[in-house]
């Protein structure tokens, strides 16, 4: 809905329980805030013409002294940013607890028990979320809510406006999969959190699978009726359920790479890595990516074609994530000893054939990385979307690199026939899959990659923002 105070444009509520900003105190006491790109920001470039935001999340700091809450609040209003103060005991509770150890492992097809006191606390940050953007929207502003730590807000926020005689077309994306309904319902408060979704206009989803078993879930633990292929109808209103390929900018990576210091970084990694054939992975270290099944296929790929040893090298940047759960630090450990017994077994004098990097490089130097390699190796055990593959492909332009992709990526949904697939626990297919993917023929490698890159091309971030924005807003029709 258009709003004449703002020249004609409608209004966009984005919630995420992250602020796309870093904010830093300086050194007189008062508050910097820098906003970060990302997959979320890109995907509002192509909305900016017709569209006015503002954003609200959890500042990433913990605030408590009311004049400094002011100051933050201050500096983030220079970017259209409003600040959900948290204390850092409820901050915690929320995300590592409830968020990470309950939401994310049942999104992703693992067992788990629920922490009642985790689970109060995740209520409490989505009613805090709720009382401040219904107090902050206005009658007719679109409200766009994201991801698995804000699944309640739909609903807190629908019976606030309510109250308060606003109405705001409420939408939801979720940026993870959604399990089958026999796993979902695993979960104790299965019912609360979707019921929670369900008071959104329109819910988004990265794939049909994911869109079909949320729709198996209302049916069978509400009752709801689906009308397909997207609609559901519960407690009297319709709700539309659909997937929205979530994309990259692909621009940036191309722009990226014309810069002359990448120019001349593609160069040096060229000659370190000349008779080598360069495989890539990079990966949150998330026990969903599947690192651990990576690196044993990669060990057994290296038992099996032992002549290769000093031919290929796989990179591996692994980014530090999540760091304060339990879990996460035990992964590392894991993956750590498993990296040193593959070096510890194939390297030789001549080189390792894997190179580790616990740590996050920056971006000038990831497109460099994603430019020099041959393959791109993505093994994830689940995934939403994956978008590092997407970034691999806007990349390889020149050497026509092949991907090779988990079937349990949501990606793969898409870009199957332009890569190779596998099943990640599959030891022998990874590593026949590596194989296939260092021997593949030019031609076989051209014209795969003429098919990734018209998938990326057309489903660029912004096409995603534009796309969901402009059907949520027919729900105000
Ligand atoms: C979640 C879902 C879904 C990684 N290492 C570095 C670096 N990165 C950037 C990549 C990419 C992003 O992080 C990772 O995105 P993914 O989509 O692969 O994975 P998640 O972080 O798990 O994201 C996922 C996504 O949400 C979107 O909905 O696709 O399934 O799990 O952009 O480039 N960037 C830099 N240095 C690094 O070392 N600069």
């Amino acid at each position: 809905m258009a709003d004449p105070r703002n020249g004609g444009k409608r209004n966009l509520i984005i919630v995420s329980n992250r602020l796309p900003l870093s904010v830093k105190q300086t050194d007189d006491g008062t508050y910097q805030s820098s906003i970060s790109s990302g997959g979320l920001v890109t995907s509002l470039s192509g909305l900016t013409k017709s569209t006015t935001f503002k954003w609200f999340g959890w500042p990433g700091l913990q605030v408590d002294d009311p004049q400094d809450r002011e100051k933050v609040s201050k500096s983030l209003a220079a970017h259209n940013a409003v600040a959900v103060f948290l204390d850092q005991k409820l901050a915690n509770q929320h995300y590592n607890c409830f968020s990470n150890q309950i939401l994310w492992p049942i999104l992703h097809y693992q067992t788990v028990t629920l922490n009642e006191s985790a689970w109060e606390s995740y209520k409490k940050v989505n009613e805090l979320f709720a009382e401040s953007v219904a107090d902050a929207a206005s009658d007719g502003d679109l409200i766009w809510v994201h991801d698995y730590h804000l699944m309640l807000l739909p609903g807190l926020l629908r019976k606030r406006l309510e109250e308060q005689g606003k109405f705001c077309a409420i939408g939801f994306s979720l940026h993870t999969p959604f399990p089958a309904k026999d796993f979902w319902r695993a979960l104790p408060v299965r019912k609360e959190l979707i019921e929670g979704i369900l008071a959104s206009d329109q819910v988004g989803f990265h794939t049909d699978e994911y869109k079909q078993n949320f729709m198996d879930s209302c049916h069978s633990l509400l009752e709801a009726t689906i009308e397909p292929p997207d609609k559901i109808r519960w407690k009297g209103r319709w709700i539309i359920a659909d997937s929205f390929i979530v994309g990259i900018d692909p621009q940036k990576f191309e722009d990226t790479l014309q810069k002359p210091e990448v120019i001349s970084r593609i160069k040096e990694l060229e000659e370190v890595y000349k008779d080598k054939k360069v495989i890539i992975g990079v990966d949150r270290l998330d026990y969903i990516k599947g690192l651990t099944l990576k690196l044993k296929a990669y060990d057994a790929f290296l038992d099996e074609h032992k002549e290769l040893k000093n031919k290929v090298v796989l990179i591996q940047v692994a980014v530090p994530s999540r760091e304060d759960v339990k879990e996460y630090q035990d992964l590392e450990t894991e993956i750590s000893t498993m990296v040193g017994k593959i070096d510890g077994k194939h390297a030789t004098p001549d080189g390792s054939p894997l190179v580790y990097m616990h740590r996050s490089v920056p971006f000038t130097e990831l497109t460099a990385l994603y430019a020099v390699a041959d393959a791109c190796l993505l093994t994830s055990m689940r995934d939403g979307m994956n978008l590092v593959c997407f970034e691999y492909v806007a990349c390889q332009a020149k050497k026509h690199g092949v991907l090779v992709l988990s079937e349990f990526a949501g990606a793969s949904s898409f870009m199957n026939g332009g890569c190779i697939t596998f099943h990640p626990a599959n030891t022998k297919e990874l590593s026949d899959a590596i194989y296939r993917a260092i021997t593949m023929r030019p031609d076989e490698r051209e014209s795969n990659y003429n098919q990734l890159r018209r998938f990326i091309d057309k489903n660029t971030s912004a096409r995603w923002g534009e796309t969901f924005i402009e059907r949520l807003t027919k729900c105000t029709a």
